[in-house]
């Protein structure tokens, strides 16, 4: 079991810190990275990459450095996985073009992006992803972080809990 922990912007804040078992991690090129039925840490690195996170609670992470124009595809699969587009650093994409749909979000689930700028939360129809059924955008600033498929309506941001510059002054945003 090893640890795999989010720094926040403030210093002060403590790490947040998730578990894992194994580790596996793509290439710079286009990656399809199947987890394992345990917890996993995925990394996709650069490149259009597809993470599966199969059964067990697995930590997923489309990037590798920042400023990417990725587009990466996250599924979760079983268990209650982590969806991280950023920490207290910086957002992982920043790119206008780089984001990461999140093909099976569930409300119990987490999705970790930078608090750093203004949060805004926009639903709207996207038509490249998929099926019919709006997708949430989820924003930071002018840029598009994560876009959760098949999660448009509106109703839905009632979901969705932040802590930007909030009591906690976590600098990090989770989404439960
Ligand atoms: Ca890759
Ligand atoms: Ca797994
Ligand atoms: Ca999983």
């Amino acid at each position: 079991m090893a640890d795999y922990r989010i720094r926040f912007s403030d210093p002060n804040d403590p790490l947040a810190v998730f578990q894992y078992d194994t580790e596996i991690t793509g290439t710079q090129f286009n990656n399809r990275l199947q987890g394992t039925n345990s917890s996993d840490l995925i990394r996709g690195g650069a490149g259009n990459d597809t993470l599966l996170g199969g059964n067990g609670n697995d930590i997923l992470i489309g990037i590798g450095n920042y400023n990417e124009t990725d587009r990466d595809v996250l599924t979760g699969g079983g268990g209650v996985d982590i969806y991280v587009a950023g920490n207290g650093e910086a957002n992982f994409y920043n790119n206008p073009t780089g984001d990461a749909i999140i093909t099976d979000y569930n409300s119990s689930e987490t999705i970790v992006i930078n608090g750093d700028r203004e949060l805004r939360f926009a639903a709207k129809s996207v038509a490249n992803v998929g099926t019919s059924s709006p997708d949430l955008i989820i924003s930071a600033g002018n840029l598009s972080q994560v876009i959760i498929q098949d999660f448009g309506s509106t109703n839905n941001l009632n979901f969705f809990k932040t802590d930007y510059e909030g009591e906690n002054d976590l600098g990090g945003v989770f989404l439960v």
